[in-house]
C-alpha cells in the first residue's frame, strides 16, 4: 500500500483503536437463538401518539438499502468497510407519530438489555436496522434477525436482537451506561467511560 493510502486508512481509525479483519463477537449474557419467529415482534413505544407493533413478516417486508460503514468497538477494535443490508430508520418512523417531548431513545433488546442515545443520532440517515452483513444474514452471535447499527457511536450502541424502541423526554442510562460507560460514546472523542 502507498504511504498516501496508509494515511487515508489511519484517518478512518479513531484514537486508541486498531484494525481487525475478523468480526469479533461481544455481548453480555447468552447468544439468542430463535427457533420460531412467529412470536417475534417489534414494538415502538414511549412518547408516541400510538404504539406500533410489527410482526417478523411485516418487519422483513420493509424497504431496505445497502450501507457501507466503519465500526468501532470500545474494547479498541475497529472494522472498516462493512457492507450491510438494512431497513432505514425512516421506514419505521413513517409509521410513528412522535410526541414533541421525545428527545432520546432507549433501544430494547432480548433479555432486557438496553442502550440509550439521543433522538437525533437515532434518526441520522447513517443509522439503520441491520439485517445482513457482508452479503449474509446476521448470524445469531451478531444479532439475528435484526440489530441496530449506529456507526458514528461506539458499537455498544448497536443493540443486537433488537425488539423495541422507546422514545423518552430525558436521557436515561441503558445497560452498559449504568455500568460506567459513556451516555453518548463518540469514538472520535474517546468517550468510553462516564468520566470521558
Ligand atoms: N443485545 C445486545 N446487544 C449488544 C450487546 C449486548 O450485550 N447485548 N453488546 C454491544 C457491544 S458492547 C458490542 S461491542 C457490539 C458487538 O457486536 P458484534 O458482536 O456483532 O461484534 O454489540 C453491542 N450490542
Ligand atoms: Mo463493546
Amino acid at each position: 500500500m502507498s504511504i498516501d493510502d496508509t494515511t487515508k486508512l489511519q484517518e478512518r481509525v479513531p484514537p486508541g483503536q486498531r484494525l481487525t479483519e475478523g468480526f469479533p463477537v461481544l455481548h453480555h449474557g447468552d447468544t439468542i437463538e430463535y427457533g420460531d419467529l412467529s412470536r417475534w415482534d417489534f414494538r415502538v413505544f414511549g412518547l408516541v401518539e400510538e404504539q406500533v407493533f410489527l410482526s417478523y413478516d411485516e418487519f422483513m417486508s420493509l424497504p431496505r438499502r445497502e450501507y457501507t460503514n466503519d465500526i468501532h468497538c470500545v474494547t479498541t477494535w475497529s472494522k472498516l468497510d462493512n457492507v450491510w443490508e438494512g431497513v432505514p430508520v425512516s421506514a419505521v418512523m413513517e409509521r410513528v407519530k412522535l410526541k414533541l417531548e421525545a428527545k432520546y431513545v432507549m433501544l430494547h433488546a432480548e433479555q432486557g438489555w438496553t442502550t440509550n442515545l439521543p433522538l437525533e443520532d437515532f434518526l441520522r440517515d447513517t443509522s439503520f436496522f441491520g439485517i445482513k452483513h457482508n452479503g449474509e444474514p446476521l448470524t445469531p452471535e451478531h444479532g439475528f434477525p435484526v440489530r441496530m447499527v449506529v456507526p458514528h457511536l461506539y458499537f455498544w450502541k448497536s443493540a443486537k436482537w433488537l425488539r423495541g424502541i422507546e422514545f423518552m423526554a430525558k436521557d436515561k442510562p441503558g445497560f452498559w451506561e449504568r455500568n460506567g460507560y459513556s451516555m453518548y460514546g463518540d469514538p472520535w472523542l474517546s468517550q468510553r467511560y462516564d468520566f470521558d
